[in-house]
């Protein structure tokens, strides 16, 4: 069965609750990380976001995941305006265990996901730590400007959810 990490962004509206739901309705969710609160990269002036990752294991090609972020997107009331603009509900393939995508309106590992703090941080909590070309997470986190990104502090507790398909 295939293996996903799945990250999560929101800044509207109440982001700790969207993203329970969030976790609540995705299939396969074996992992959860913590939940960062971090300051919003690129884009227009907006709100901090808060941000994590969760480990899916479902019987879905990449493709077919997408769909089903996409829609739980739109449950979250998702409304695509803006680029890097704010949102109640991102969620992004960052990762998986089968080759590379690299298609119009999918590519994984996500392109960014070897720039951002954001998206490092909690893939870290709940993945062995290299991306699928060997590169070390921790070594890339470590060159990033983290003035930049101006992380504020790290949320205690994990994300509550419960899931029909775990067990
Ligand atoms: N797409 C391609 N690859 C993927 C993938 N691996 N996962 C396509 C998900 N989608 C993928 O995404 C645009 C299109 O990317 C999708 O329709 C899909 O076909 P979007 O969610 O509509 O728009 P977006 O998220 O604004 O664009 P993008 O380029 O994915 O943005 P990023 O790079 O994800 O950045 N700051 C903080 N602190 N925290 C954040 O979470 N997020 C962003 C978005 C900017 N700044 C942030 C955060
Ligand atoms: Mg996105």
């Amino acid at each position: 069965m295939p293996r996903y990490v799945v990250g999560i962004g929101a800044n509207l509206g109440d982001p700790a609750a969207t993203i329970a739901a969030a976790v609540a309705s995705l299939p396969g969710v074996v992992a959860t990380s913590a939940l960062y609160r971090t300051a919003p990269v690129g884009g227009p002036v907006q709100p901090d976001y808060l941000n994590a990752a969760v480990v899916v294991d479902v019987p879905l090609d990449p493709h077919a995941l997408l769909a089903c972020l996409h829609a739980i997107e739109r449950s979250a009331g998702r409304v695509r305006r803006v680029r890097w603009g704010p949102r109640t509900l991102d969620l992004d393939i960052l990762v998986w265990d089968g080759p590379d995508v690299a298609t119009e309106d999918l590519v994984v590992p996500h392109p960014r996901v070897g720039e951002r703090l954001f998206a490092i941080l909690p893939l870290l909590d709940v993945h062995h730590g290299e991306l699928a070309d060997g590169r070390s997470l921790r070594r890339i986190a470590a060159t990033l400007d983290q003035a930049v990104l101006r992380l504020v502090p790290v949320e205690t507790g994990r994300i509550e959810h419960t899931t029909a398909t775990e067990g």
